[in-house]
């Protein structure tokens, strides 16, 4: 078997777990040529979606995550902000869309979404965002089909929730609850009819088979996560991961070219840890396939290259930022309503 069999982009859902290991493993430069033909086949690739974050509740989660800052077991000094208030919300958007942002994604530090007043106050910020012509995305941990009903009435264009790492590995990163837990809200999101933006993380200290297992969770979801970030590890201090040691620029690129051939219509995402990969590395990946990044000076609440940065570096390499809603794959709600 070669990896020549792949290039022709076919989109499939039964992917074996030792082929997806086995394209993982395979000779570099042949993995990113073949990423590279299957991302032209289905994209345009001078086109990168420019996507903004903002924490909108930060820290105090009562979940156990050991890679996060976040975490009322992880003794980070990370300070404690209350859910923000609507206006600042929509100020942070429209100066995320001012700086040339078309997507963007509010994250809350809760294990799972209630049904009270601080959910009212999301839907608002929802409403008011995806009116700004945003594709709007929230991650706000585990929700029910009916709340994720209430986001897409209210505008909601995607929803992130990710698997993280296999399932085998899943319990040694987080204990308060299941990787079924994840799968569940994904269904739950997908039944209400919002795209999904599900990924993972390297670097928490993961076999090479949990790497391809976790990619083989994604790529047999039916139909695919419309998006799918890659983050590698921001050791934060005070972490039971502060120590890890960090992942290769080759082992990043390799895990961006495999999700690419494996879902080959997905919007592929440089997500977390842009500021330790150097310039040529970040090239590597979006040749291999990336084609979104989160852009601007903070994430959640570690540092991200700025804005001016990026601008720079597109243009160094000839690409450009992608329209709203252009090379997703599912037409937003409010975009058909419109029709
Ligand atoms: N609380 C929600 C949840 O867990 O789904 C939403 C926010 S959570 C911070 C979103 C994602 O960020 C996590 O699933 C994880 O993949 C990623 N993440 C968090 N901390 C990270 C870190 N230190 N390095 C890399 N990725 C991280
Ligand atoms: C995703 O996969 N990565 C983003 C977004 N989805 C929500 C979050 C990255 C967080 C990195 C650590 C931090 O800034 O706290
Ligand atoms: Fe909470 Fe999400 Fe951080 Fe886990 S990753 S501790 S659920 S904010």
């Amino acid at each position: 078997m070669t990896l020549e069999q792949y290039a022709n982009g076919a989109i499939r859902f039964d992917w074996t777990n030792d082929e997806v290991a086995s394209i993982l493993s395979s000779p570099f430069l042949p993995l990113v040529h073949t990423a590279a033909q299957v991302h032209a086949k289905h994209h345009d690739p001078s086109k990168v979606q420019v996507c903004s974050l903002l924490s909108i509740k930060t820290g105090g989660c009562s979940e156990d995550c050991s890679y996060c800052s976040q975490s009322v077991h992880n003794e980070t000094d990370l300070e404690v902000e209350p859910l923000l208030a609507k206006e600042q919300v929509v100020e942070a958007a429209r100066r995320a869309k001012a700086g040339g942002a078309t997507r963007f994604c509010m994250g809350a530090a809760w294990r799972e979404v209630r049904d009270n007043r601080a959910f009212e106050r999301v839907l608002e910020m929802v409403k008011e965002v995806s009116d700004m012509d945003l594709e709007v995305c929230c991650t706000l941990g585990m929700v029910t089909e009916e709340q994720a009903r209430k986001l897409k009435d209210a505008g909601l264009y995607a929803y992130n929730h990710n698997i993280d790492t296999s399932e085998e590995f899943y319990d040694s990163i987080c204990t308060t609850r299941t990787f079924q837990d994840r799968i569940e809200t994904l269904k739950n999101i997908r039944q209400a009819g919002v795209t999904i933006c599900c990924g993972g993380i390297l670097g928490l200290g993961e076999s090479e088979s949990d790497r391809a297992g976790m990619l083989h969770q994604l790529a047999t979801l039916n139909p695919h996560p419309e998006s799918v970030p890659i983050n590698t590890l921001v050791p934060i201090e005070g972490t039971p991961l502060e120590e890890n040691a960090p992942v290769s620029s080759w082992d990043f690129i390799r895990a961006i070219a495999t999700a690419r051939i494996l879902m080959p219509t997905s919007m592929v995402r440089l997500a977390a840890g842009r500021m330790s990969l150097n310039k040529e590395a970040q090239a590597l990946a979006f040749l291999a396939g990336a084609n979104s990044i989160f852009a601007g000076e903070k994430l959640l609440t570690t540092a991200n290259p700025t804005l001016d940065e990026d601008a720079q570096f597109f243009e160094q390499l000839g690409i450009h930022p992608q329209v709203a809603y252009e090379g997703t794959q599912t037409e937003p709600c409010k975009k058909q309503a419109n029709a």
